[in-house]
């Protein structure tokens, strides 16, 4: 039997897993499904020259494995290469990139730590799927040391066009590398093609079919496997007496009728500066939603030490500061910003309680609030999301309002489309989307994914 080993940046708390987000809980549910290892790094940042032991953590059928890492290291390959090189390029953002060559160095470095330490906890027979934009060269690192594995590789971020790609001066090193995986997911088929172009045009490879792409003298499978939610955990957190409640606390002591919902982390590629703006534009246009509408925006920070974080942060807090100055009434607050996580029960009450779900991003690997949103909705009586073209869900999701982020004027009478949406309409666009949400949920993702993994491995993973 196969044993599944998951390794990610950063490993998370099993027992917490409900407040961790979407992939945290997609992993640890696959790993309890079939048991095996979670590897990654403890999150703790130790002085240069203290060893770097692993540590492992038992927790049913589940090992954590944990490692520490440098200040050096989480300068060098966290917040620069992964974060001020890869994010921006794979998110269109050529501008916010800042490369130094100490950064793909600490890049390497840590790819190659986290592979010397996982390998001795390896059996020949495991099956190891590797996520996301920090691990591209995990497994070069680790065949380099005799691993025969079946190596899988999902990138939760958009895969770009070669011509924003070319834009790293180590990009062929990182392609080259993937090829050391044998199955490559995306999110798209957007993203394929990107990669498909990359190949053809620029890595002297071959397109044999649907599946397969052959490149540096290896072929390898590469394939979107859209991520999903568990549709039935977040129905049922918007369904609970607490959420009821959080629900009528949400509408007590105001004259507001209608919600409009935004969660996002506090990133520049989720298009928060436009979505105020276009609210904003919203309210001009349409006086007699004052003191009627209000937009609650839930940002969580995220990744405070770089600048363009800080900088998109003082953004949003002269634009809400300016809107409610502008609009606002001692009893109506037309923008509530928050600067803060909440807990994930709260955010199904919110997301059931809103009239309108604002999924705008600029760019987004696939979006799993347009989702949750969905999934959070009274069917007899359901939101409607508006969602950006430019989200991978946007793939799926096709009966949302798709609207284009940049288009400001198309944001805002996307609002008013919503807000004054027919229940029948609403009823027919939300039946839609969730029987797509739930056909393709997590499970159907993680099992397609490792099915494809361990064909050719002892015995297939469910
Ligand atoms: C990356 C890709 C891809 C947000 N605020 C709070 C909170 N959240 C939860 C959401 C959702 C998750 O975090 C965010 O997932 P997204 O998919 O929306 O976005 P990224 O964080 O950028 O994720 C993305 C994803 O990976 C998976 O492949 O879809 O494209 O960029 O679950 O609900 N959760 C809580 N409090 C908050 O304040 N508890």
């Amino acid at each position: 039997m196969s044993r599944l080993v998951i390794v990610s940046n950063r490993v998370a708390d099993l027992e917490a897993q409900v407040q961790s987000g979407g992939l945290a809980v997609a992993l640890g549910d696959a790993l309890r499904t079939v048991g095996g290892i979670w590897f990654g790094w403890d999150g703790k940042l130790v002085e240069e020259g203290e060893p770097a032991a692993v540590s492992t953590n038992e927790n049913g059928a589940v090992t954590t494995a944990t490692i520490p890492m440098t200040e050096r290291d989480y300068e060098e390959y966290y917040l620069g290469f992964a974060n001020k090189v890869l994010w921006p390029v794979c998110h269109y953002r050529l501008d916010l990139v800042q490369f130094e060559p100490a950064y793909f160095e600490g890049y390497k470095r840590v790819n190659r730590n986290f592979a010397t330490a996982l390998a001795p906890l390896l059996r020949p027979t495991d099956i190891v799927w590797a996520h996301d934009y920090h691990l591209i060269s995990f497994a070069s690192e680790l065949r380099a040391l005799g691993a025969k594995q079946r190596l899988g590789f999902f990138l939760h971020i958009p895969f770009p066009p070669p011509e924003l790609l070319q834009a790293i001066p180590t990009h062929e090193w990182l392609v080259e590398a993937l090829f050391q995986f044998d199955v490559i997911g995306f999110q798209t088929e957007n993203d394929v093609s990107n990669f498909h172009r990359f190949i053809e045009n620029h890595a002297n490879g071959e397109i044999l079919d649907d599946d397969r792409v052959r490149a540096y003298g290896r072929t390898v499978i590469a394939r979107a496997f859209p991520i999903g939610i568990d549709v039935d955990e977040f129905a049922n957190a918007a369904q609970t007496p607490e959420a009821d409640s959080q629900i009528e606390r949400l509408n007590r002591r105001t004259v507001v009728r209608s919600h409009i919902i935004g969660v996002d982390r506090l990133d520049y590629t989720k298009g928060l500066p436009e979505r105020f703006k276009a609210f904003r534009k919203f309210l001009e246009m349409h006086p007699e939603h004052w003191k009627a509408v209000t937009l609650m925006q839930i940002a969580p920070p995220t990744r405070i030490e770089v600048e363009a974080y800080a900088n998109i942060r003082e953004e949003l807090e002269g634009l809400s500061g300016a809107i409610n100055g502008e609009f606002g009434d001692f009893d109506w607050t037309p923008l509530r910003y928050v600067h803060r996580a909440m807990p994930r029960d709260t955010l199904a009450a919110l997301f059931r309680g809103s009239e309108v779900g604002l999924v705008t991003p600029l760019r987004d690997g696939m979006n799993l609030v347009a989702k949750e949103y969905v999934a959070a909705q009274d069917e007899e009586d359901p939101g409607v999301l508006v969602l950006s073209k430019f989200a991978g869900a946007a793939e799926e999701l096709e009966e949302a309002l798709i609207v284009n982020p940049y288009d400001i004027d198309d944001m805002a009478n996307a609002m008013q489309t919503a807000l004054r949406m027919p229940l029948e309409e609403r009823v027919e666009r939300h039946s839609a989307l969730i029987s797509r949400i739930r056909a393709h949920d997590v499970a159907f993702w993680r099992k397609s994914f490792l099915k494809v993994l361990a064909e050719g491995a002892p015995e297939v993973v469910a």
